[in-house]
């Protein structure tokens, strides 16, 4: 534990109360670790070629949205990360949360047959394999993506409801501009239009600027290749930008002049460009994942109180902690190394005293931006004549009520 000397100081403070509530299943004999105590996990093929996790860990995604998934046409939908369970900033690939426009289209490609053209405007049309996409320089970064449709509301019971439409993973790929460079964009060519092998083609316009900064062409994800419901064998990554302009199953790049609307850009039907292009950066956000909604204290002391937080403006700068509803609040501590446009894990040493009480996080960016709370981004529409509700991305700061027998409640009203 890297506790700042003040903090630690603090932390020893509180000891009294820690050691009564650690000791008390320290005591305990240590079942668990008896030699084989549940039986023993024998040899096989599969477990040689590709490991699975132990049986005892049980966390899953679910359906998301209120949409049956798979649905009555056997379409899957949105599926939610469990991130009440998370620990760490990486979400392993067989938990990232999986966003579609489509429904359950998960293309089998060949990557001996994959292919990634670059066209429109530019000075040298270019097609790749895999195999030339893996020559070139590259690079591995850790990125959240969040849907935007990862909205909460009050009817969620758990953070897995609330929050689940987002993930990061460590992604390892080529930058946009390398290739952009090698094509040569041509004099007017400010958004790039990028396409998947669907027939509704999951494309998105992105800016230009964004393009050249920070967008991946990724084939790696968590340190193997990307998972099929990722986009395999190519998917583009617009680095904290929403997640839809991450396009999947990645086949065409075409240099435009304009912004395109596309099947993807419904949702910004009555916006023009420069709208569409503001409301694409994922604004500062962070939930506290333990204790989260549907979960239970198991008595009063000592908790360490867990989270992650996230922008899509830069690094997390602070991540604030109220145990009053807002009145008051108090650092938490990050933890590990705050990567741009990554999900980091805050935490926040807590005695629970037994009383009802509401947890909330607060997370500012680099920029200075700082997670408003659901009030306040109904105070900015009204303010412009709107109805005072969160449209298009929710950012809120989410309550967590705990209520006098430990259990714990969305406390959005
Ligand atoms: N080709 C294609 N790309 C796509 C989509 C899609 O349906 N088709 N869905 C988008 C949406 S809505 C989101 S939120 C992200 C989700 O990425 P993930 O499934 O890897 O989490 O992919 C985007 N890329
Ligand atoms: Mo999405």
């Amino acid at each position: 534990m890297s506790l700042k000397r003040s903090d630690r100081r603090e932390f020893l403070k509180r000891g009294a109360a820690l050691a009564g509530g650690l000791g008390l299943a320290a005591a305990k004999p240590a079942l668990g670790q008896t030699p084989a105590a549940g039986g023993i996990i024998t040899g096989s093929p599969e477990l040689v070629a590709y490991g699975t996790r132990s049986r005892f860990v049980t966390s899953e995604r679910i359906a998301h949205g209120g949409r049956a998934s798979p649905d009555a046409f056997g379409l899957d939908f949105h599926i939610a990360s469990p991130i009440q369970d998370s620990v760490g900033v990486i979400t392993p690939s067989s938990l990232h949360y999986v966003g579609t426009t489509r429904g359950a289209f998960v293309p089998e490609i060949d990557p001996q047959e994959h292919r990634l053209m670059i066209h429109g405007m530019v000075d040298r049309p270019l097609i790749f394999t895999m195999e030339e996409l893996k020559r070139l320089p590259s690079v591995t970064r850790l990125h959240f993506i969040e849907c935007a449709g990862n909205r909460a509301n009050r009817n969620h019971t758990t953070v897995q409801e609330t929050h689940g439409m987002t993930s990061c993973a460590e992604w390892t790929g080529v930058l946009l501009s390398t290739l952009l460079n090698e094509a040569g964009v041509q004099e007017g060519g400010n958004w790039i239009v990028a396409e998947g092998v669907e027939e509704v083609k999951g494309a998105s316009s992105i800016p230009m600027a964004k393009a050249m900064e920070d967008c991946m062409i990724c084939y790696g994800m968590n340190g193997e290749a990307v998972r099929p419901q990722q986009g395999f064998p190519l998917r583009m990554l617009a680095p904290g930008f929403e997640g839809i302009l991450s396009v999947k199953w990645l086949r065409r790049i075409k240099v435009v002049d304009q912004f395109y609307m596309t099947y993807n850009d419904y949702g910004h039907l009555r916006q023009d460009s420069d709208d569409a292009a503001l409301s694409m950066q994922i604004g500062p956000k962070s939930v506290i994942t333990y204790p989260s909604g549907g979960q239970q204290l198991p008595g009063t002391g000592f908790f360490e109180v867990s989270g992650l937080a996230w922008s899509g403006g830069g690094k997390v700068s602070r991540v604030e902690v109220s145990t009053d509803g807002g009145r008051n609040w108090i650092d938490a501590e990050i933890r590990g190394t705050a990567h741009p446009m990554a999900h980091t894990r805050f935490s926040f040493q807590w005695n629970w005293d037994g009383a009802a009480c509401e947890l909330q996080s607060r997370c500012t960016d680099e920029l200075g931006s700082v997670q408003p709370t659901r009030a306040q981004i109904g105070e900015f529409w009204a303010a412009r004549g709107q109805p005072p509700r969160i449209k298009g991305q929710d950012n809120s700061i989410q309550p967590w009520r705990i209520d006098r027998d430990g259990s714990v409640h969305n406390a959005i009203s």
